[in-house]
């Protein structure tokens, strides 16, 4: 089975691209070993102090924050760094070609109950000049390569550099990424949703109407039965989506007016949104493609409705019946 060096140079990718991403695979074979110790390390539970999101930290989240940035800047391909655990953009290397923004530690309310959990990453190209936050704010469609390592029952790398997307699962004996699947698909169509069900008061009217509507089942007009999932992280809904199809969503609500949308555009949309796509899926806020998105601050939120094609499609027909006049700010 190929490992995944010989895939990227199969793949003809740069050889600072090719080293990164290798950085970042190294990584997380250290952050696979700190999450199935669990409690035997005395790394789960919260540490007392909150996040920029506002969120109290667990501890996995700094040790496995702390572990990409000290691998990121040993790395020398890196100019500048964007984490969820970091309020400000880091600086890292003037020589660096790229940009890396990610999530450490996806799913940490997840951790404390042995469930799933991962790291989301995407890379940029670096800019010329200074690094500041601007230098960060480009469009999901200039990522080079994104992708999300999975810690489940095996630790999985889903990998895109913009020629398709592959699964490598880690050989826990040789420590070795092996090609697993390559050109995954997501099919069309599907019978399965995913959606954090509590928030359904909260949500615009197409939302509702269209979950409504799959609640219905064989009685409603989708005329077929639908499953429900909801993992609680976004890298094992996705990771669901591109092996089965599916619909994942978490739309916008109205629960807290100040913060209209959950999930981060930089570390968390773009990057799932690029892998989506290239497994021939879609990827909105049910208004417009995310990738499409120019950001404007670098923990920005947005509203995410991702997976099969034909399904996404419907339940953004449900959205431009209702809205078809206005489209909310982002
Ligand atoms: P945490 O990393 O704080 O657990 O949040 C995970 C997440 O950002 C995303 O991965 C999940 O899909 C979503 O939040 C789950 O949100 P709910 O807890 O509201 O269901």
């Amino acid at each position: 089975m190929q490992t995944l060096t010989q895939h990227l140079q199969q793949q003809g990718i740069s050889e600072p691209l090719c080293q990164l991403i290798l950085t970042l695979a190294e990584t997380s074979k250290s952050i696979s070993r700190a999450v199935r110790q669990g409690a035997l390390a005395g790394v789960l539970g919260a540490t007392d102090h909150q996040n920029v999101q506002g969120e109290t930290q667990k501890k996995l989240d700094v040790i496995t924050n702390d572990m990409l940035k000290e691998a990121l800047k040993a790395s020398g391909h890196v100019k500048g760094l964007a984490s969820e655990e970091e309020d400000e953009v880091l600086p890292v290397s003037e020589q660096g070609e790229y940009l890396v923004c990610f999530d450490p530690l996806d799913g940490s309310s997840n951790i404390d109950i042995n469930s799933l959990v991962g790291t989301i990453f995407s890379i940029l190209p670096a800019p010329a000049g200074a690094l500041n936050e601007q230098s960060f704010l480009q469009s999901g469609r200039q990522q080079v390569a994104a992708g999300y390592v999975l810690y489940g029952p095996s630790t999985m790398l889903a990998l895109t550099t913009g020629k398709g997307v592959s699964f490598f699962t880690l050989n826990p004996d040789s420590s070795a990424y092996l090609l697993t699947q390559d050109n995954v698909t997501i099919t069309p169509d599907t019978a399965e949703f995913a959606i954090n069900m509590s928030n359904q008061r909260f949500w615009e009217a197409p939302m509702q109407t269209y979950i409504a509507d799959l609640l219905l089942g064989s009685m409603g007009p989708r005329e077929k039965a639908f499953n429900m999932r909801w993992i609680a992280a976004m890298v094992g809904d996705v990771h669901r989506v591109l092996c089965r199809g599916g619909i994942f969503t978490y739309p916008t609500d109205n629960k807290n007016p100040n913060k209209p949308y959950k999930l981060r555009l930089m570390y968390e949309a773009n990057p799932m949104a690029f892998l989506v796509e290239q497994a021939q899926g879609k990827a909105s806020t049910g208004y417009q493609d995310i990738l499409d998105i120019q950001p404007e601050r670098i923990h920005q939120r947005v509203a995410v409705i991702l997976g099969s094609a034909n399904e996404v499609d419907t339940c953004l027909a449900y959205h431009q019946e209702t809205y078809s006049d206005q489209e909310p700010e982002l």
